[in-house]
């Protein structure tokens, strides 16, 4: 659970759920589809990533690493989607989305989506689409450098200043390790209609805004059959229009 104290005391006055979120942001799509699920009302606070609005004195005061999503309930402050899902489903666990029988298996599979993000998830979405769309003036890189505290973060915009660019090598050098998550996804879904088989988890929460986002890039989904199955069903589910579709109706045209 990734609780902190934040530095704009005003939000812990809050009540009620509120999201601070991106449109594009396939982080915020996954919280978006939980709330979706058990029919939670919440207060939207969107920023929009391609003007930047969460490089802010405000926001970093709001989220330490200026990143969304960041979940307020009651004035209590949850960042990190993976935890936020799992967060909303311990707390309002109605309608279940947890697995009967393997929960540790299904938490390692928003263990997996967490720890790909930034290695490969990121990379892969700037060096085929969104570098050009996402570039930082000069001003806006210096307020990010002088915002951002987190070394991973600030390395990965740093790659991203100026003259310098996502280029073909770290698209495939991602596309490596999410070949290798995808492949175990088209086996997980060999078994049932989800990925912990006949129930909807948190695990397909967590997994279908990555598809959807990759897939908006070009990713080559043609040799994962069950991969495209599991993503079409998810045009059945009324939290994929929602948390997805109603902000985001098409990745490939951002
Ligand atoms: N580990 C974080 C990652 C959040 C994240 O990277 N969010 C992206 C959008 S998906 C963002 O805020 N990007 C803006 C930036 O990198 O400055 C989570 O899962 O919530």
């Amino acid at each position: 659970m990734a609780v902190i104290v934040p530095a704009d005391k005003s939000v812990e006055t809050l009540e009620g759920l509120h999201l601070y979120h991106g449109d594009i942001s396939n982080c915020s799509m996954r919280v978006r589809m939980t709330l979706a699920e058990k029919g939670l009302p919440w207060t939207s606070h969107h920023l929009d990533l391609k003007l930047k609005e969460n490089i802010s004195d405000d926001y970093f005061r709001i989220n330490p690493n200026g990143l969304v999503p960041t979940l307020i309930d009651n004035g209590i402050v949850h960042i990190e989607s993976n935890d936020i899902i799992d967060y909303l489903d311990e707390t309002y666990p109605e309608p279940s989305l947890r697995a009967a029988d393997d929960e540790d298996g299904m938490l390692e599979w928003l263990r997996l989506a967490a720890s790909i993000h930034v290695p490969a998830v990121k990379p892969y979405v700037y060096a085929t689409k969104m570098q050009k769309k996402l570039k930082k003036t000069a001003e806006e890189q210096k307020k990010y450098d002088e915002l951002q505290t987190d070394e991973e973060l600030k390395d990965f915009h740093a790659r991203h200043a100026g003259a310098s660019a996502f280029d073909e090598e770290d698209a495939a050098r991602a596309r490596e390790t999410l070949e290798a998550c995808f492949a175990r996804l088209e086996d997980a879904l060999a078994e049932g209609e989800w990925i912990m088989g006949g129930r909807y988890t948190l695990a397909d929460i967590s997994w279908i805004p990555v598809h959807f986002v990759l897939d908006g890039c070009g990713y080559p989904f043609e040799n994962c059959p069950n991969v495209a199955r599991w993503a079409a069903a998810h045009r059945e589910r009324e939290s994929y229009r929602d948390g997805i579709l109603k902000w985001c109706a098409d990745f490939a045209n951002v």
